[in-house]
């Protein structure tokens, strides 16, 4: 049975408030086992109509679970899509506070901004192709508010797939000098190389993470208009870091993003 409008918006607040005290929770279907795949995105909209009302803007969407290396790690086999906003975001080379999150990890991602609308059913990766404007990369920082950074699709999607904070640098390049593909992306943890892979790992290509999204949106009644930025996913297993951690992720073509935990 479905979830009533009140316990959508009681459990959008109450992981809102793990969010803000930094403190972690167990994860909601272990309350709410009946829980369907619509309740979960509609607890995932009142987070975000909950921020929008706010004044905390919407910036960017999510793709995550794109890669085999993330599914295999969170034990999950199906993407998962989020938004990111405006307060999540950090400058290249900034400090990220670790004192306000539970237990952050890090991911290397090929960031997509697009240039026309793209709408769902029946999104094919050529038009992707063609409604890109330019890809920048970018780190991710996920920071799951449930214990131990485990748990189930469900409990993730409305959980916002642990959206936390994130970094956008390098360089933005367009998609035609690019091989999407075969762009490879090295992940450095305080001068250490910890991961790498190339962008084939999102899917087989970046791109259908993005037309995984417009899919997605089409069934909940939405599309992407022009200009959005569609974060793909990492594209490795994520890193776990600590105060005093630095991290650098170099891709091929789009240059370094760097980021430090204190
Ligand atoms: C879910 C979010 C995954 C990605 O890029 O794969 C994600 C999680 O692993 O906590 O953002
Ligand atoms: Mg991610």
């Amino acid at each position: 049975m479905p979830l009533d409008n009140a316990t959508i918006q009681a459990l959008a607040e109450h992981l809102e408030n793990a969010e803000h005290t930094a403190r972690d929770v167990t994860k909601i279907t272990d309350d709410h086992p009946s829980m369907d795949w619509d309740d979960a995105y509609r607890i995932q909209e009142a987070l975000q109509a909950r921020k929008e009302a706010r004044g905390q803007k919407t910036v960017g969407l999510k793709c995550g679970l794109t890669s085999r290396a993330k599914m295999k790690q969170m034990g999950v086999d199906l993407p998962c899509f989020g938004f990111v906003s405006d307060y999540m975001a950090s400058a290249d080379g900034a400090e990220i506070k670790i004192a306000e999150l539970i237990h952050p990890k890090v991911e290397a991602e090929i960031c997509i901004v697009t240039k026309t609308d793209l709408r769902g059913p029946g999104c094919h990766i050529a038009q992707v192709l063609a409604a890109i404007d330019f890809v920048v990369p970018g780190v991710e920082v996920i920071d799951s508010r449930y214990r131990d950074f485990k748990f189930d699709l469900k409990s993730v999607l409305a959980d916002n797939t642990s959206a936390s904070r994130f970094v956008i640098g390098g360089r933005s390049r367009q998609a035609d000098e690019l091989d999407l593909r075969t762009l490879g992306v090295v992940l450095e943890k305080n001068g250490e190389i910890v991961a790498m892979a190339a962008g084939a790992a999102v899917m087989g290509h970046p791109a259908a993470a993005v037309v995984a999204l417009v899919n997605h949106l089409a069934s909940r009644g939405r599309d992407l208009p022009a200009g959005s930025m569609v974060m793909t996913g990492g594209v490795t297993e994520a890193i776990a870091v600590k105060a005093g951690d630095s991290i650098a992720a170099r891709f091929q073509d789009l240059g370094t993003v760097s980021l430090r935990f204190g």
